[in-house]
């Protein structure tokens, strides 16, 4: 694929990049919805109604994306390796909440939906570092109150992080990306339509065609394992 070697290149990454690393996604029949119900776990209402329900919930995953068995996988490294070779700016823009670009050495990487290794104090606002089970006996370090701290990701029905940056840097853009998403949750499933509109090619890559394939130029399906780095591959050397 030939664009101009110094456009910037936006990726948009879902759960189906992280199934090879050991991570569930959310909608395959062995998916997270298959087992919990998303309005118990996943929205600021099921909180209210259950809080330790959710804290376990989130405590249970935050383990296991810390079993050492869990680590990037060839497509987060080719994402990484693109970051790094690409003349152009290349941004990560992740519906994940695992750290797993960031193993893989990705370093612009915007997680628009939280991150599972920070909480976020509800009367304070301040995140913080976090790889500890949550509970409403612990106190927040920076204001000191009780019961406060929740995990820092974004529920159904809350606003999305870094929007501004995210839509601003979809507008200038020479190659829009989607990788590993079912393309059903929005705002994110929508950037493609945004691309498209200000005349930006994009490309799906995904084990199978998503509920918006059809709106993407160009589609790519098989693992992430093996279609990221053959796609960043192609790119890097039909630009040198
Ligand atoms: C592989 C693979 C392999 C597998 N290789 N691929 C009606 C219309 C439009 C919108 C709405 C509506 N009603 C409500 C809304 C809004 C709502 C929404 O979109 N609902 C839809 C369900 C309809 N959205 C929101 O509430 C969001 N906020 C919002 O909209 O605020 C207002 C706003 C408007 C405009 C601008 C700005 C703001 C918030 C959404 C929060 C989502 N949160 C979750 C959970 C929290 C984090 C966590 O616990 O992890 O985020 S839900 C869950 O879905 C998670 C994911 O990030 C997200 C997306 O899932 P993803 O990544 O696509 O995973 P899957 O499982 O769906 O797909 C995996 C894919 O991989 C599949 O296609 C597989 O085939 C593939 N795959 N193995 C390659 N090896």
């Amino acid at each position: 694929m030939q664009i101009d070697p110094n456009a910037r290149i936006v990726v948009l990454t879902g759960a189906g990049i992280s199934k090879e690393s050991g991570l569930d996604t959310f909608r395959d029949a062995d998916g997270i919805w298959a087992k919990v119900s998303l309005e118990d776990v996943a929205t600021p209402e099921g909180f209210a109604r259950d809080p330790a329900l959710v804290q376990d919930f989130y405590n249970d995953r935050r383990r296991g994306l810390l079993d050492p068995a869990v680590r990037p996988n060839a497509a987060h490294a080719a994402l990484a390796r693109l970051e790094h070779e690409w003349p152009g700016e290349v941004l990560v823009v992740t519906q994940n909440i695992d750290d797993l670009h960031e193993r893989a050495g990705g370093r612009a990487v915007l997680h628009m939906h939280g991150e599972l290794l920070k909480s976020r104090c509800v009367r304070c606002d301040t995140v913080a570092h976090c790889r500890q089970d949550l509970s409403a006996d612990l106190s927040c370090a920076a204001c000191g109150r009780p019961g406060g701290l929740r995990p820092h990701v974004v529920w159904f029905g809350e606003m999305p992080l870094e929007m501004e940056r995210i839509f601003a840097a979809l507008a200038g853009c020479g190659l829009f990306v989607s990788v590993g998403t079912s393309g059903t949750v929005y705002p994110a499933a929508g950037f493609v339509m945004e691309a498209r509109g200000a005349g930006v090619p994009t490309v799906e890559l995904n084990l199978e065609p998503s509920d918006g394939a059809s709106l993407f130029d160009r589609a790519i399906h098989g693992p992430a394992s093996e279609i990221v780095p053959a796609f960043v591959d192609d790119l890097l050397v039909g630009n040198r």
